[in-house]
């Protein structure tokens, strides 16, 4: 693979198929209104279990290093970080056409790209978040993102086990996508929400949300493991989470697509052999 480049996210969107038809009407509405959309149980069996078999052989072999590249703050919390770089097998959270096409309908078709490539299990006992954007409040310049500015970050969260009602499904309070973040508006954002919704499904479900929408982990308060990947984007001309260009391994390079290249924003980082 490999060969040939991309110039545009639209030209990257066509080459994986993620077209606007991708997605219904309702699927739309519910992006535009609630800021968030579930598609249940859109992996395979299959596909889930090769996820979940490369997340537990990392967090075995990488230990107290697992995590690392990005976060490992939430004490009891399993994390993984680089994913791009530890499986070809995570290839789908920044492929799949219809999680692509969802991630391209939030930020209205500007250019964008994968800011990280995450896992996180909010294992029994952990996982209570404070409600929050997956935004730093500042933009570029310094200022603050005000209600109604474009959207800057869309996150999908991938579900590996089911998320239930008890064992620590993340919450979300529909529509505050379009408002400032929750610390200008709530005295304690861990507190829960009289509109907060938890996001429920069966292993498999992909939630695309607008990362500006308040949400949060729930504490884990059931016997069981919680696991799922974080496929993170950002508008293309701010600064990823995890720089991609610098990690990306030559291994990891050359089985990637121009459209994933492009995706990751990795292209050239390699020269061709
Ligand atoms: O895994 C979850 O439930 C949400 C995690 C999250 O929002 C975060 O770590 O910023």
């Amino acid at each position: 693979m490999g060969h040939g480049t991309v110039a545009s996210i639209g030209e990257a969107l066509e080459l994986l198929g993620a077209s606007e038809d991708e997605l219904s009407p309702a699927e739309v509405r519910s992006l535009d209104e609630q800021g968030f959309v579930v598609f249940p149980s859109l992996l395979a069996d299959s596909v889930v279990e090769g996820l979940r078999r490369r997340f537990e052989e990392l967090v075995a072999s990488e230990g107290a290093r697992a995590g690392k590249e990005v976060d490992t703050k939430e004490v009891g919390v399993r994390r993984l970080a680089d994913l791009v770089n530890k499986g070809e097998v995570f290839a789908v959270c920044y492929s799949h056409p219809k999680v692509l096409s969802a991630i391209a309908h939030v930020f209205g078709r500007r250019e964008f790209k994968l800011s990280s490539l995450n896992g996180r299990d909010a294992a029994p006992g952990t996982g209570a978040q404070p409600l929050h954007e997956d935004w730093n409040d500042y933009k570029q310049d310094g200022s603050f993102r005000e209600a109604g500015d474009p959207f800057y970050v869309v996150n999908s969260l991938w579900m590996l086990d089911e998320f239930s009602a008890d064992n620590g499904a993340t919450r979300v309070v529909p529509g505050t996508h379009r408002m400032r973040a929750p610390r200008f508006h709530l005295p304690s954002p861990l507190a829960e929400h009289p509109e907060e919704v938890k996001v429920t499904g069966p292993p498999g479900t992909v939630v695309v949300f607008n990362s500006h929408l308040w949400h949060g982990g729930t504490n884990n308060t059931s016997g069981r493991v919680r696991r799922a990947l974080h496929s993170y984007f950002v508008v293309r001309d701010f600064e990823q989470q995890l720089d991609q260009r610098a990690y990306v391994t030559r291994e990891t390079y050359e089985r990637l697509s121009p459209a994933q290249r492009y995706l990751l924003d990795v292209e050239g980082a390699y020269a061709a052999p």
